[in-house]
């Protein structure tokens, strides 16, 4: 084909994807988006509610006791992961608003190491959009809002770019120029980094000296698992040979051969493809490579060297990517809402919330056991205390049996509180006052050996009732925790199954 045909077929293409689909299409898509956002946001609104549930402190448990404090913590982690789900949400606010701002057009990303040749390319397609009466609008962010303005992208040969910057072509079509990747300036990476969620599509572009580093396809991975098509692009495919003009060797500047770009672009297609491997990304993502010389393209005009260098072939493999760019740019306020609950809120409840509420399940559990093993611990303990002192109890108060009951009482009264006191401290246990003040005994004419006896019985009696119902209730204080932290639990997963079935349903 003809260049210049072949560009003018890529301006048409470009320009036809900005009017977008017919209109009635259009309402119908936009009423599913809007049906999506609407679910997504019923989903952040059903999860809200089971964050706020539970965890109001419990009457029967003291707020020192563990349990309390980490069932507190609890509840205040809930709170914490809200507020920094807010805030994580509006950091995406300026790649929100960029997205809005181009509503009606594709973004591709334009990606790759400092002096990739980045705004090169996008000075050049500027230029040819330009040519061919096209409107071009260049534009930088500041504070997270578009500037625009009439001046082309600075290039050079050091690193350029600091601020992520852009151009407009024709009415379809949206170019990010990104701070080049591993820069100097870590602020530049990380401004490339919160702008990539707003790209519908990633131009990959390395320098033919050294192309297809996939190590930096690791910074473009997140995007990639959104199915983001991508577009390898071989930059500077050109190089210096030394011509004889007029009798003197003059260096001049030549494309590289087509067997050279061949080999280079299915050498980088290779390693892509092993990249996308590892990083477990679906391969339909990756297009073929493209290898450009934007200065061999600019040296002369016509159509020769625009075909030559490369850059018709571009056109044709952008115009592919557009269509999977369009995809995803249709659904994209629903796509952003949807990797913010993803990546950032049913991540936390994954990695930090479940797990907090399992170590409290199993801490209950736990508590519960120990409540169990402690009513034995306590009444041995109890009764080591108190049986010694019995004899001497009975010769004082033999011929005073109420006096002796009231005494004995008030030993195991005395004991009982104290094993309430070492083993079930982090408790409101009711007063003993109801307990009896005496207990009951036979009367003296029985001999002492069957007063001891019944002293004994009444004694284990007394424990076992008072120790087994100060047991029962710390039990039962519990249970008001172990509920809800179930409850929560069932809650989330199924809150994560519904966000794993929108997300499917959105896909679709
Ligand atoms: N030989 C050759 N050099 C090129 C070509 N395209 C760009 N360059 C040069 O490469 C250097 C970097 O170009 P830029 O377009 O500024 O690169 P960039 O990727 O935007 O760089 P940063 O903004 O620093 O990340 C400049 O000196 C360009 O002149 C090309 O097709 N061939
Ligand atoms: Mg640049």
């Amino acid at each position: 084909m003809n260049a210049m045909a072949g560009e003018q077929q890529f301006l048409a293409h470009v320009v036809g994807s900005a009017a977008g689909p017919a209109a009635a299409n259009d309402q119908a898509r936009r009423a599913h988006l809007h049906s999506q956002l609407l679910q997504l946001q019923a989903w952040q609104t059903t999860l809200q509610q089971v964050l706020s549930s539970a965890f109001s402190p419990e009457p029967g448990i003291q707020p020192s006791h563990p349990l309390a404090q980490q069932a507190q913590a609890l509840h205040q982690q809930c709170q914490d992961l809200q507020a920094r789900w807010a805030q994580q949400w509006s950091a995406l606010q300026p790649a929100r608003s960029l997205a809005q701002d181009f509503e009606q057009r594709e973004i591709l990303l334009v990606f790759g190491k400092f002096n990739a040749g980045k705004s090169s390319l996008c000075n050049f397609l500027a230029e040819r959009f330009a040519a061919q009466g096209q409107p071009v609008r260049f534009f930088h962010l500041a504070d997270g809002a578009v500037v625009e303005s009439d001046e082309p992208l600075r290039e050079g040969a050091t690193e350029t770019t600091a601020r992520l910057q852009g151009l407009c072509l024709g009415t379809g079509l949206v170019l990010l120029d990104t701070p080049g990747l591993h820069s100097v300036t870590p602020e530049n990476a990380a401004l490339t980094q919160r702008f990539t969620e707003s790209a519908d599509g990633l131009l990959w572009l390395s320098s033919s000296t050294s192309p297809g580093q996939v190590q930096e396809l690791d910074e473009l991975a997140r995007e990639l698992r959104r199915n983001k098509p991508l577009l390898p692009v071989i930059t500077r495919s050109d190089l210096i040979e030394e011509d004889e003009v007029d009798g003197e060797i003059q260096k001049c500047l030549r494309n590289k051969t087509e067997a050279n770009r061949a080999l280079q672009e299915a050498d980088v297609q290779a390693r892509a493809q092993g990249k996308l491997r590892q990083l477990g990304i679906d391969l339909s993502v990756l297009r073929s490579p493209v290898s450009v010389s934007v200065h061999m393209a600019r040296s002369q005009p016509g159509p020769y060297p625009l075909a030559n260098a490369g850059l018709l072939r571009l056109y044709t493999a952008i115009a592919k990517v557009l269509a999977p760019a369009q995809a995803y740019q249709q659904r994209k306020p629903a796509e952003v809402l949807l990797h913010h609950l993803e990546e950032n809120v049913q991540c936390a409840i994954d990695t930090e919330l479940l797990p907090q509420l399992q170590r409290l399940q199993v801490a209950l559990d736990q508590e519960q056991e120990r409540l169990q093993h402690s009513k034995a611990a306590m009444l041995r303990a109890a009764w080591r205390q108190t049986i010694p002192a019995l004899p001497g109890l009975l010769d004082l108060y033999a011929d005073r049996l109420h006096v002796l009951s009231a005494e004995v009482a008030a030993l195991v009264r005395g004991e009982i509180r104290e094993q309430l006191r070492s083993h079930l401290g982090g408790y409101a246990l009711p007063a003993l006052q109801a307990e009896p003040a005496t207990l009951g005994l036979p009367p003296a004419t029985v001999g002492p050996d069957a007063l001891y006896a019944t002293l004994q019985n009444a004694v284990r009696e007394q424990l076992e009732v008072a120790l087994a119902a100060a047991v029962d209730t710390c039990s039962h204080a519990l249970e008001p925790m172990v509920l809800p932290v179930a409850q929560m639990q069932a809650h989330l997963r199924q809150c994560s199954q519904d966000l794993h079935s929108v997300g499917t349903a959105l896909r679709a």
